[in-house]
């Protein structure tokens, strides 16, 4: 599967295949969107069809989903579900107390919805994810469409007592038009530049009326699995 790779996509591609060590059949698994993730879904699937691991997946997108009805993986949803062994993500940003930037797919409400409801989180990375602070990676907020702009004025407004570098709200667009979430809402990106206080910048912003879900996940991740692109794997 792993043939003549380009070193990031090595590295998402051992740090997949090491995080399918925690899988036992049995299990009900979350299963995370992005390209690493997909990697992730590959080799569950391959497990399936060539071991007979028997396993129950919950996709946290419509994207996931597809993926793993195409490799032999049995879904379910989240409430046929109810709770879950362990779900493996992606993130967009990780720093060393395992918090979490995520959401760049756009997938982060469902994503912390079901890493919530599950008594493990793996997330799987390659080493560029590793950061000393998080927040240069812009942080996701989706928010309803309704009230848009006072929305986002309240978040800018909230930035200004926060301990942040950047404070640009920008409306995340595909093509010409907002880019639109499998729950029908929009996303604005933060443009923060750094986060010296991620939990309660997070809790901050989810107060605002209009905000659905932020992409910080603080103390939801249990282990980080790095991938390098010379084929080594680190455990955090
Ligand atoms: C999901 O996919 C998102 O929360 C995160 O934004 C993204 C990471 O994607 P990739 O693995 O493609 O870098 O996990």
């Amino acid at each position: 599967m792993s043939g003549e790779l380009s070193p990031i996509d090595k590295a998402k591609f051992v740090a997949a295949k090491q995080a399918t060590e925690f899988v036992e059949s049995g299990m009900k698994v979350g299963l995370g969107t992005g390209s690493t993730a997909e990697w992730l879904v590959q080799c569950l699937g391959e497990m399936v069809r060539e071991e007979g691991l028997k396993i129950k997946g919950v996709p946290t997108s419509k994207r996931t989903a597809l993926l793993a009805k195409k490799v032999g993986i049995d879904i379910m949803t989240l409430d046929e579900a109810k709770w879950l062994d362990l779900t493996f993500d992606g993130a967009d940003e990780f720093d060393e107390n395992l918090n979490l930037i995520k959401g760049g797919g756009g997938a982060h409400l469902h994503e912390k919805i079901v890493a919530t409801a599950s008594d493990r989180v793996l997330v799987i990375a390659d080493a560029s994810k590793k950061v000393d602070t998080l927040g240069a990676f812009p942080l996701p907020v989706e928010v309803v469409p309704f009230g848009l702009s006072v929305t986002q004025g309240l978040i800018a407004e909230t930035l200004t007592g926060m301990d942040v570098l950047g404070r640009d709200v920008v409306l995340r667009m595909k093509g010409d038009q907002p880019f639109v979430t499998e729950e029908g809402n929009f996303i604005l990106d933060l443009h923060l530049k750094r986060i010296g206080n991620p939990r309660q910048l997070s809790f901050v912003i989810n107060q605002i009326p209009g905000v659905v879900e932020n992409g910080l996940f603080i103390d939801i991740c249990d282990v980080v699995i790095v991938g390098h692109g010379d084929g080594r794997v680190t455990t955090r």
